[in-house]
């Protein structure tokens, strides 16, 4: 068997800085802050933690708007801290892996403070500039956060190129000495001893705007490839590399991290995350998931990849709703579903990923009035819907149901005011359900979501089928989602019915008890009635 690697068999946990724990007062999480709870990630049994953008910045987008790469944000501490951070973790034997923005920076980073000085700036040339057409921008592209891809700059008459926030330049990749700066940078990090890199949207960097190319554009790969020759893949390092690539498919991952190709260790892939949007439109376009078509994406990118790429597997991130929420049951199953989609997920091949407070069942907030919306995204949306003839039900309904703010209301760490998340004025309203989801009460409850997913932790360090084993999707009703993972003779079934009816389905013949399960069933012979959301994983005989 090919070589085994550290993140191949580890979780991996993602904090979102600021809403994770305050540890001044300020309403604002921090790195002390995060200092203060490595001991209850290391009781959860995570190996890993990708740290959303600590950096400085101006907070355009909540740090994905970085002026300086090589800074930590005042509100979040200082480079001590982060120093600190990286001891602590790495005693428990949690590595960090960073999030590294270089799709774009700040408008307020000094390359385009010095870029905006003018066409013959020595920095002109690693962002992004075009001449007006006929007096306007140069094409229709449109930026993902509403609006047009191109800003007009007064001082030198030409545009350039955002497709997020105006505050959001991208970076002009085709330029050899940006690149190399990206990298020092890089090295900088890894000099440090961190566990590896998130890369955001780093299928944009090859963008050929001209065309109307922004994903995988022409030499996203030799990028890729240079870049890890230059920083990463280099002896003295061993992380772990993951790309957040929104286009990609199983043919395209392969390239990204077919070991042979020297470029990261997996990819971020979102086709299941699309299942309930209407084809061609917004991810505000609602339409109802159909569980046989999340069936039908799973078992795609669990037999296709093999061993020339490795998968990432999530259900949630801080750009996306809760999961109980969006396809689960957030009030009478929170629990049961809260399991169902942890054994479902964390039993297939690959590397998990978990979003701070999934591990307790953390759910949506809706919000009755934009007033109460932080989100760039969603801020904007609102007013364009509304501009557009929407009414404030339909967009505040698309905004509740797939808002960002969703994911990023404070981890809910006790029943004390605010959660226990701070002594301050929470930066964003805590959901007022902390009073009986919070860690606390977790960790005291033995039959608590929070103790599924450390056992599936568990489950993956110690059973070789969970990392490696083969993966087979058994027939079944459209509601039940069914399949069999197997290594080297042994088998196990994992079944979880993704609905809050009963369901029936034919067992075949299995051997003791559940491995592990959200009911405490006995039964498992023949025709077998599942419960609302019912999950388990058991071997075959
Ligand atoms: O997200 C990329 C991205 O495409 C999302 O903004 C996406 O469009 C949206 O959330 C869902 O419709 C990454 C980061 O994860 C996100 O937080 C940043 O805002 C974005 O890049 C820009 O850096
Ligand atoms: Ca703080």
């Amino acid at each position: 068997m090919e070589q085994t690697k550290w993140w191949q068999t580890t979780t991996v946990y993602q904090i979102y800085p600021r809403s994770f724990q305050d540890s001044n007062g300020d309403g604002i999480g921090d790195l002390r802050g995060i200092i203060e709870r490595l001991d209850y990630l290391q009781t959860l049994g995570i190996g890993a933690i990708w740290l959303s953008p600590v950096y400085q910045s101006p907070n355009d987008d909540n740090g994905y708007d970085i002026s300086d790469y090589e800074a930590i944000m005042e509100e979040f501490g200082t480079m001590e801290d982060m120093d600190e951070l990286l001891v602590q973790a790495n005693q428990r034997n949690i590595k960090i892996v960073m999030d590294l923005v270089v799709n774009h920076s700040s408008d307020e980073h000094a390359w385009f403070i010095e870029a905006k000085k003018g066409k013959e700036n020595p920095y002109r040339d690693y962002y992004v500039w075009r001449d007006p057409v006929d007096g306007k921008a140069p094409n229709d592209l449109g930026a993902a956060f509403g609006g047009s891809a191109w800003e007009f700059d007064e001082v030198s008459g030409q545009y350039y190129l955002h497709l997020f926030s105006k505050k959001q330049p991208d970076l002009n990749w085709e330029n050899p000495e940006l690149r190399h700066k990206i990298y020092e940078m890089m090295n900088f990090w890894l000099d440090k001893g961190i566990g590896g890199f998130r890369m955001d949207v780093i299928d944009l960097i090859s963008k050929q705007p001209d065309q109307g190319i922004t994903g995988n554009g022409p030499k996203l790969h030799e990028y890729l490839q240079e870049m890890n020759q230059a920083t990463f893949g280099q002896a003295q390092y061993d992380v772990m590399t993951v790309g957040e690539t929104w286009g990609a498919t199983p043919e395209i991952a392969k390239l990204y991290s077919d070991p042979k190709r020297h470029e990261l260790s997996m990819v971020f892939q979102f086709e299941h995350i699309g299942l309930d949007q209407q084809e061609g439109k917004e991810k505000w376009d609602l339409r109802p998931l159909e569980i046989k078509a999340l069936k039908a994406v799973f078992t795609k990118w669990q037999t296709s990849l093999g061993d020339q790429g490795w998968n990432s597997l999530f259900w949630n991130n801080h750009d996306l709703p809760r999961i109980i929420s969006r396809w689960g049951n957030d009030q009478e199953y929170r629990v049961e579903s809260g399991k169902l989609f942890a054994i479902l997920l964390h039993l297939m091949k690959g590397t998990p990923y978990i979003y701070q407070g999934e591990e307790i069942g953390m759910t949506n907030y809706p919000i009755t009035d934009i007033s109460e919306a932080n989100d760039i995204e969603t801020i904007n949306l609102y007013h364009e819907r509304i501009a557009k003839g929407y009414t404030k039900e339909e967009v505040l309904l698309s905004i509740n149901t797939k808002g960002r703010d969703n994911a990023r209301t404070p981890m809910q760490w006790d029943d004390t005011e605010h959660a226990g998340f701070t002594t301050g004025t929470p930066w964003l309203h805590v959901n007022p359900n902390y009073h009986t989801i919070n860690v606390k009460a977790a960790l005291a409850d033995q039959h608590s979501i929070f103790y599924t997913y450390q056992h599936l932790i568990q489950l993956r360090q110690t059973e070789p089928l969970v990392a490696w084993g083969e993966f087979d999707l058994v027939e079944t009703v459209d509601e039940v989602f069914a399949y069999i993972r197997s290594y080297e003779g042994k088998r196990w079934l994992v079944v979880g019915n993704i609905s809050e009816d009963i369901q029936s389905i034919e067992m075949p013949k299995t051997i003791g008890e559940a491995i592990i399960a959200n009911y405490s069933r006995t039964e498992f012979e023949g025709t077998i009635e599942l419960h609302p959301y019912e999950a388990f994983a058991i071997e075959l005989a």
